[in-house]
């Protein structure tokens, strides 16, 4: 075999491993942490009721950033207890808890109080894009016996892109969009905001878009304490959710950074030693911090 074709392949041990300490520990370092960030960053939910003074509130916002498999109710169908506890009530702990067992890595919460007209609350949250791209999101409306906003279909808020970057940066919900959940009778006396809650009556109907039934409670006295008027027609905006990201370094990533600061370190380290071999052995050094003449 001619060494013409040998001699390439002679790379001396000492410079593949300088190569490989010296390329590895920031390439990987620079790609992982990006990587990271990436997929999980802290969502800031911020929460407005838009609806005009002394018209309808909202209870608490039931919010889950999902893969698009948990769907809560249908138009037409009849509701089930998950919506039911946001729908009659507000507390949503069926919905959670529906929700949790149906997309167990869904990222959960719930933001903010009673949200009276023209209100706001922000809640912040840490969310994996590259499993949770889809947000679903349902509250109680108040006075009311039984209606609630949320989205439909599990799908229809992707909030995230494949890259991580936000898709979308608010949702409004208009007064058309509140629905009724044909589980609990219209009855003031019995409606929450309004009433005794407690004093439920069957309705035996469906999920069905309903605003303008709102109206029937002009007048009454409210929880809050404002007398309530609707004042709602079918393009009102009643609520907006808007979102703001900010990226959030996994814990993994810290030690990464960690481990490639070692890395560079340590290459630091061998590549100072030869300088070090030629002082003890009195050959003339390669820096200029020699020790002055006495
Ligand atoms: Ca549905
Ligand atoms: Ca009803």
């Amino acid at each position: 075999m001619s060494p013409h074709l040998v001699s390439p392949l002679r790379i001396s041990p000492s410079t593949t491993a300088r190569t490989t300490l010296s390329a590895v520990p920031a390439a990987l370092l620079l790609a992982l942490c990006a990587q990271a960030q990436a997929a999980v960053v802290d969502v800031t939910v911020t929460v407005e009721n838009l609806a005009p003074t002394n018209s309808i509130s909202f209870a608490p916002l039931h919010v889950g950033f999902n893969n698009g498999s948990f769907d809560a109710f249908n138009l037409g169908g009849v509701a089930n207890p998950a919506i039911i506890s946001v729908a009659e009530g507000g507390a949503g702990d069926v919905w959670q808890a529906a929700f949790a067992a149906a997309d167990p890595t869904a990222t959960r919460g719930t933001v903010g109080g009673l949200l009276l007209p023209g209100a706001s609350s922000s809640l912040s949250l840490q969310v994996d894009t590259s499993i949770n791209a889809f947000f679903t999101f349902a509250a109680m409306v108040v006075p009311s016996n039984d209606f609630f906003i949320g989205n439909d279909s599990p799908t229809e808020y992707r909030l995230f892109n494949a890259d991580g970057s936000l898709n979308l940066s608010s949702i409004t919900v208009g007064a058309s969009e509140i629905w009724d959940a044909g589980s609990e009778l219209f009855d003031p006396a019995a409606a929450a905001f309004v009433g005794n809650n407690d004093l439920r009556r069957d309705q035996q109907s469906v999920v069905a878009f309903n605003f303008a039934e709102l109206a029937a409670f002009n007048g009454l006295g409210t929880g809050a304490g404002y007398t309530f008027q609707s004042n709602l027609s079918a393009d009102s905006g009643v609520y907006r959710i808007s979102f703001e990201v900010s990226p959030v370094p996994e814990p993994g990533s810290y030690a990464l950074m960690a481990a490639g600061l070692l890395g560079i370190g340590l290459l630091k380290r061998r590549r100072s030693v030869p300088i070090t071999d030629q002082r003890r052995t009195g050959a003339p050094a390669t820096d200029e911090r020699t020790p002055a003449a006495g």
